[in-house]
């Protein structure tokens, strides 16, 4: 049976463990074989100062857009199993960890509903997010915030670099 899919934006970042560059890449291949998900397009893989939070390594950061026929409950589910399997432990807010999926963007829809915000609510504001966003949907509206490459512009202080 054809299920109707939609686009979703996926942020992925990893700042510890024994190799934060390959668990963004584990997690990509990981989206692109999760049930009712295929991938659709991926960034390159930026280095990026810590934002928030304790002192801590520098962050792995990555976009990915999936197109996919769950819904935006099930999709979330399905990036914390994934979080887990690379060997996630949920602690405090900001604190460093192996593996972060955030659900950036749905579609085009506005969600505030159980704890789950679309789009996410820090994202535009985040150069480790709109470059590698950028770099695959320039043209792209974040509901309620504005177009992806004109936001980019306002972040340019924020140090970042492609990983070479
Ligand atoms: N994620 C955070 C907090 N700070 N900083 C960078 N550079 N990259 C991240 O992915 C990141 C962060 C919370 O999830
Ligand atoms: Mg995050
Ligand atoms: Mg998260």
């Amino acid at each position: 049976m054809l299920l109707p899919t939609v686009s979703a934006w996926i942020g992925i970042g990893a700042n510890i463990g024994d190799n934060p560059a390959e668990a963004v890449r584990g997690a990509i291949t990981a989206l692109g074989k999760a049930p009712h998900c295929r991938l659709q397009a991926h960034s390159a893989l930026y280095r990026t100062a810590a934002i928030g939070g304790e002192p801590q390594p520098d962050y792995i950061n990555a976009v990915a857009r999936i197109e996919t026929a769950l819904g935006p409950a099930l999709l979330l589910e399905t990036l914390l199993a994934i979080e887990k399997q690379f060997g996630r432990v949920r602690s405090t807010p900001n604190a460093p960890r192996t593996l972060d999926l955030d659900l950036l963007l749905f579609s085009d829809r506005q969600i505030n509903q159980h704890g789950l915000i679309v789009p996410h609510p820090r994202m535009h504001e985040r150069a480790f997010v709109l470059a590698p966003l950028a770099e695959i949907d320039p043209d792209l509206e974040i509901p309620g915030r504005g177009i992806v490459s004109t936001l980019l512009a306002a972040v340019q202080d924020q140090s970042i670099s492609t990983l070479s």
